[in-house]
């Protein structure tokens, strides 16, 4: 699925995208899954398990932000996760023992979908060793128009930045004390059924899509079977050892040199990486609330 040369680029500046990943087939059928969990949503006033909802959301024009735990809610999803292409791509960069952590699925609907702070997931989640990675598959069509994924290249091989406010956990980088270039961010687009690779450790975020068309972005987190996190596994033992997809599972975790700062004190905003970023200050991005605000 990919060569050589995608793995240096990828090593290089820590993130990738793929083109033909996935069928037609799958994309239309994803589409229309995801439609149908939006239009459900209609019954939905507040954030619940599966639902984190656009700070606009009504019953008579549902927002839908994000689908949480996709995969634990449709089998279509389910069925993506350990899809040999993109199992072919991941073990070219690690090799062949895989596990599989969560999805999500990032709605940023047109005219309004929510942009996304810079951050670094290894903020969220540090593990032993840093061989983990986001995957975005695309449902749409992306370009630099409809709020594409940005990475900021090389920026996997940096520090941690802090992603603290007032002594909590926020989960976004303050953007005017940092000293990123934001304007050096890499626009990950492609054609539906593409997926990004993104480090765990690389800073990226996305603008509010205010685009006429919706940009919806399935994104699962993997790692190396033997990245262990640090703040321990979620799940129970035997549903952690259920998340190896490919290869040899092991207990004896690979240590590296790696910069590590933990996500504590939590955020005191819960339930998604929008709602920890709502206490974030110096917001890079504007949101569809601001802009309309500002123009009242
Ligand atoms: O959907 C996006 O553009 C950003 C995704 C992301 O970084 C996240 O959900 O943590």
């Amino acid at each position: 699925m990919i060569s050589e040369r995608d793995v240096t680029f990828y090593n290089d500046h820590g993130y990738l995208v793929v083109g033909e990943v996935l069928s037609k087939d799958d994309v239309d059928e994803l589409r229309k899954v995801t439609d149908a969990f939006v239009e459900k949503a209609r019954q939905v006033t507040q954030h619940d398990e599966i639902y984190d909802l656009e700070d606009s959301h009504s019953t008579a024009e549902p927002r839908v932000r994000r689908i949480k735990t996709p995969h634990l809610h449709h089998e279509t999803y389910a069925r993506m996760v350990a899809h040999p292409n993109i199992m072919a791509v991941l073990q070219k960069l690690w090799g062949p023992s895989i596990r599989f952590d969560v999805s999500k699925l990032n709605l940023k609907s047109a005219g309004y979908g929510a942009p996304v702070e810079w951050h670094q997931d290894w903020a969220f989640y540090p593990h032993t060793n840093d061989d983990l990675a986001a995957v975005g598959i695309m449902i749409d069509d992306v370009d630099e128009s409809n709020g594409p994924l940005m990475v900021i290249p090389g920026s996997h091989k940096g520090p941690i930045l802090d992603h603290h406010i007032d002594g909590y956990f926020c989960g976004a980088i303050n953007a005017s004390s940092s000293d990123v270039d934001f304007g050096d961010a890499a626009k990950l687009t492609g054609k539906a059924g593409s997926i990004t690779i993104h480090h765990a450790r690389a800073i990226h975020g996305s603008a509010t899509n205010t685009s006429g068309r919706p940009r919806r972005l399935l994104l699962h987190q993997y790692r190396a079977a033997d990245a262990w996190p640090l703040l321990g596994a979620d799940q129970a033992w035997q549903e952690y050892r259920d998340s190896l997809l490919t290869g040899d599972d092991t207990i004896e975790p690979r240590m590296t040199n790696v910069p590590v700062r933990l996500p504590l004190p939590p955020a005191p905003h819960q339930g998604s990486i929008y709602e920890n970023q709502k206490s974030s200050k110096n917001r890079y991005f504007e949101t569809a609330e601001a802009t309309a605000a500002a123009a009242r």
